[in-house]
């Protein structure tokens, strides 16, 4: 061989050699990091949009109103039930910036959340004669209050030393008490309205919701764990067993309740508005608490959904009492059910519920608040899209499960609609039409707690990279810390929620979340039941090669792919 020649193979050898490095350095990376860069900046700028409008045109008062730039103290209209009249002392109570607080921090603002934690201690008073509505208050004032008291508190260094005295917490608990007397109850479930200043009112109304009695254990308990004032969960603990205690023989629960005589009012019920965060609070009751008693009952109230309310990727409402199919809508709130389907393994059917939402978004370019599946058709009067979060939660979670990119297109397609339809120049207005795209003066409040914090989670996980929280149903972090365990829960045993397992060997399918169960490695990561998989990159021979899931305690197993997982056997 000449020299010539010889040089040339030496230079291809190079070549190829260098290539193969490139190509695995290149495969190791995110193949979609360019395309996450780039909607995750886009969702930030759209926060910023609908916060500075509030900002300018609304603050210190509750939310936008951005097609007129003013602005409206909804806290004590929340709930739909108006109120006679708005006491004039009442000036709203800068909801959307409580909202506001924990997504400054997952945007790594932390000057703005500096800003509006010293405002906030400074300005905020709860001694106002205002009726409002207490799951309303509870999910978004209280749990903004508490989840941004943990992030100004944790070891992240967010504020500058000695600028915070626990401010928010003395707020919170001060809410906290302000909510007690509406417990107080011959069954000690809540009162759905309170005055702030005058607690339960003369002839307040009996009437509230299953969310209202069941969706409260969340704030209560964990302003309980930080006040060391065990009035808080105590109360929100009754109001929970109470109203499990009114479920039917089938494990079903109806959608109104009387707070005095505890009797049902509205026997129909699925799992969408008046119901749905009852269910998310009990698993993520039993994940942030390690009670036995709340994995039991979600057990018992998840297989009866499944059961009596699924009908293949949908679900219709029913009597409590008969099981028989009463209404058969989609709602935009069902929409959440697939992401809590993530948080207990059911990936498969979080999937195709969550493929249908996405359907009829495309269908409509939003989500309408009420279909008519049976009609294939809008509800007459429901065809508004207040700017909801729960299709931009459940594509978070399931991408957070599987890493299917697919769903980082939904999350695009969602964050063009909103821009597309719902961006005006005062910030985000609501739909009132989803027919014709008629736009009301409206930018709620979880807008900027949720649907922003979602849709920029889904494209930039960082906030979460070796953390270990859960979301209220207001989308406001809070973190599992084992000190707040009251035992060390026992690894679940996965159980088919889904279907009745038929076959004598199940079959595994659906998709892994390594997200779930941090890296082996990472030691610091607080859970009360994790233990890592053998094998840092969750390869497996066999289930006894897979640890127990930090978050829902529940034990991974091995796939026929050799992957550690939460995995639904079917
Ligand atoms: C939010 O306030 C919460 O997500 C609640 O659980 C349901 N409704 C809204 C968003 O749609």
């Amino acid at each position: 061989m000449s020299s010539g020649s010889r040089g040339t193979w030496v230079l291809m050898f190079l070549v190829i050699i260098s290539s193969m490095f490139i190509y695995n350095s290149v495969s190791k990376l995110d193949p979609y990091s360019v395309k996450k860069k780039r909607m995750s900046e886009k969702v930030r700028k759209m926060f910023y949009h609908a916060y500075d409008n509030y900002i300018m045109h609304a603050f210190p008062h509750d939310e936008l109103k951005p097609l007129t730039k003013t602005y409206t103290d909804s806290l004590s209209e929340l709930g739909n039930l108006k109120l006679e009249h708005l006491p004039q002392e009442y000036n709203g109570s800068a909801l959307s910036l409580i909202e506001s607080l924990s997504s400054l921090v997952i945007l790594g603002n932390h000057t703005e959340f500096a800003r509006a934690v010293l405002w906030l201690s400074e300005n905020l008073t709860f001694d106002v004669d205002a009726r409002i509505n207490l799951f309303e208050c509870n999910i978004r004032v209280l749990g903004g209050l508490v989840s941004a008291h943990i992030l100004a508190t944790d070891s992240t260094n967010r504020l500058k030393k000695g600028t915070y005295e626990n401010q928010l917490l003395d707020l919170a608990e001060d809410l906290g008490q302000r909510f007690l007397p509406a417990f107080d109850t011959p069954t000690g479930l809540p009162y759905a309205w309170i005055n702030l200043k005058y607690g339960v009112m003369e002839n307040e109304i009996t009437e509230t919701s299953t969310s209202g009695c069941g969706s409260l254990i969340l704030e209560m308990g964990a302003l309980s764990r930080l006040t060391s004032d065990p009035r808080f969960e105590n109360a929100a603990l009754r109001a929970l067993r109470k109203l499990w205690s009114m479920r039917s023989s089938l494990n079903l629960l109806g959608t109104t309740l009387d707070v005095e005589t505890g009797e049902w009012i509205e026997h129909s019920s699925g799992i969408g508005a008046g119901v749905d965060s009852f269910y998310e609070y009990l698993i993520k009751g039993h994940i942030l608490f390690g009670r036995e008693e709340f994995w039991r009952m979600f057990q018992l109230a998840y297989l009866a959904v499944q059961k009596h309310f699924r009908h293949g990727p949908w679900y219709h409402e029913a009597d409590m009492r008969t099981g028989r199919a009463t209404f058969w809508q989609l709602t935009s709130l069902q929409a959440f059910w697939p992401g809590l389907q993530v948080l207990v393994g059911d990936i498969a059917a979080a999937n195709s519920s969550h493929r249908e939402f996405v359907h009829v978004w495309n269908k409509f370019g939003v989500l309408p608040e009420r279909y008519l599946l049976d009609h294939q058709m809008l509800h007459p009067t429901e065809k508004y899209y207040p700017l909801r979060p729960e299709l931009a939660e459940s594509t978070f979670y399931l991408y957070q499960a599987t890493k299917d990119p697919w769903y980082l297109e939904v999350g695009e397609s969602i964050v063009d609609s909103l821009n597309l339809y719902t961006r005006v120049e005062g910030g985000y207005a609501s739909i009132r039409d989803v027919t014709n795209m008629e736009l009301e003066d409206h930018q709620h409040s979880f807008f900027l707690s949720e649907t922003c914090k979602y849709l920029y989670l889904l494209f930039n996980d960082s906030f979460l990279a070796n953390q270990n929280y859960i979301f209220t149903t207001e989308g406001h972090p809070l973190p599992v810390l084992s000190s707040w365990h009251e035992k060390l829960p026992e690894a679940y045993i996965l159980s088919n929620f889904t279907s009745i397992k038929s076959e004598e060997q199940p079959k595994r399918s659906s998709a892994m979340s390594l997200q779930i169960c941090p890296d082996a490695k990472n030691e610091s990561v607080e859970s009360a039941c994790h233990i890592a998989d053998t094998s840092a990159d969750h390869r497996c021979f066999a289930d006894e090669d897979c640890g127990v899931d930090s978050t829902t305690c529940r034990r991974r197993s091995c796939s026929m792919a050799g992957y550690c997982g939460l995995w639904l056997l079917i």
